[in-house]
């Protein structure tokens, strides 16, 4: 479907009409054997270190200070491009045990750290991708297409996995994986919780909302640790699956009240950029292209572009004459759209109808898949 036409619909957008109000890991438990095969675990100079996910064949993606020669400003150190040698490497896929036991494990080749990883970023562009000896028999996890980005808005539960402690005072990471839900918070929550310099060594760091997005409960509790650098923080995207949208990056100890970890945003913004420029096929398309079209009646949709916050559950939409004619045919004359949002669903069902003097057309349009639909049907019968 034409981004034009999502452009137009969204323009075009005539009225709002107000609908019902519209531990690893500290916390966690173990995951079970066989889930999460794509959560890397990653150790540096022979020691654990961090987490990563594998985002391509032979691609893991893991913090910028889990890659760079000089490390991060949270330890005082400065961050730079500069990549540890690769031969400082080995991770393990596929297996929840810290002991590697029944994975497959990897040397690594390339080191690339994030080429905005460095003092004036502060705490930002943590992210590091390293390639593998040889491509992975594990299915990659991709980062989510920024058209998903209704699954990863404030408020939304996500999964983080890693490795690392299960305690913030704790001498040695757990035996087991761990996985934790946590809710994403709003960007003014996360700047107020960080509002510092530059280093988190003195003054917790700052947030940057564009290479960065926190998370965890106000009260903690539940939060990523040492150790889980790196590793993923994942959501149900809308089209059905999980996605990667971010990766573990900070905070002040771990799952203290009103200090939420904070994580490398992957799936917008500068960061997108860089593994785009790196791995594309790390990244989901947007909108995912060269599926077919679900079979009718099945309900499509699309995501409207909306003011945050906004809680519309109905949208009506008008089409200029020129598109009407375009989806519809020379003699189409008139046409209603509307879009319906049930609760607690971050999508539209688009619905148009379309009269012309001896058809009834209904044109069913989903953002997502990229799909269109037409039904005519003769009126009258
Ligand atoms: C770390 O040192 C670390 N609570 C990771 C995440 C958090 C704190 C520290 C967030 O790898």
């Amino acid at each position: 479907m034409s981004r034009r036409f999502v452009l137009c619909l969204t323009l075009l957008l005539a009225s709002l009409l107000p609908g019902a109000p519209a531990g690893a890991v500290v916390g966690g438990k173990p995951v079970p054997p066989g889930q999460l095969p794509f959560v890397a675990n990653v150790t540096i100079g022979g020691s654990f270190g961090c987490t990563g996910t594998l985002v391509a064949p032979q691609w893991v993606l893991t913090a910028g200070h889990c890659g760079s020669l000089t490390g991060s400003l949270s330890e005082g150190l400065l961050p730079s491009p500069a990549p540890l040698p690769a031969s400082a490497y080995a991770l393990t896929l596929n297996t929840v045990y810290a002991s590697g036991q029944g994975g497959e494990h990897h040397t690594v080749r390339q080191v690339r750290v994030d080429t905005d990883y460095v003092p004036t970023n502060g705490v930002g562009n943590d992210v590091t991708l390293l390639e593998l000896d040889r491509p992975s028999q594990i299915t990659p996890l991709r980062i989510v297409a920024p058209s998903a980005r209704s699954s990863w808005l404030p408020g939304v539960l996500s999964t983080v996995a890693g490795f690392g402690t299960t305690a913030q005072d704790a001498s040695a990471p757990p035996p087991q994986m761990q996985v934790a839900r946590v809710p994403i918070q709003s960007d003014a929550y996360c700047a107020k919780a960080y509002p510092g310099g530059l280093s988190t060594a003195v003054d917790d760091g700052s947030f940057d909302a564009r290479t960065m997005l926190c998370a965890g409960y106000p009260q903690g509790g539940t939060d990523t640790c040492q150790g889980d650098s790196g590793g993923p923080l994942l959501v149900s995207r809308p089209g059905g699956g999980i996605g990667l949208v971010a990766a573990t990056s900070f905070g002040n100890g771990c799952a203290k009240p009103g200090k939420p970890g904070v994580y490398a945003r992957l799936a917008e913004g500068p960061i997108r950029r860089f593994v785009q420029s790196v791995v594309p096929s790390a990244l989901a398309p947007d909108p995912p292209s060269g599926r077919s079209c679900p079979r009718l009646p099945e309900r499509l949709s699309f995501p409207l572009r909306l003011a945050r916050g906004t809680r519309a559950t109905r949208v009506r939409v008008y089409l200029g004459a020129r598109l009407l004619r375009s989806y519809a045919g020379a003699g189409a004359r008139r046409l209603r759209a509307v879009g319906v949002r049930r609760p607690h669903h971050s999508r539209f069902t688009i619905t148009i109808r379309v009269r012309t003097s001896a058809h009834r057309t209904v044109v069913i349009v989903d953002r997502y898949t990229g799909c269109r639909e037409v039904r005519t049907r003769r009126e009258g019968k």
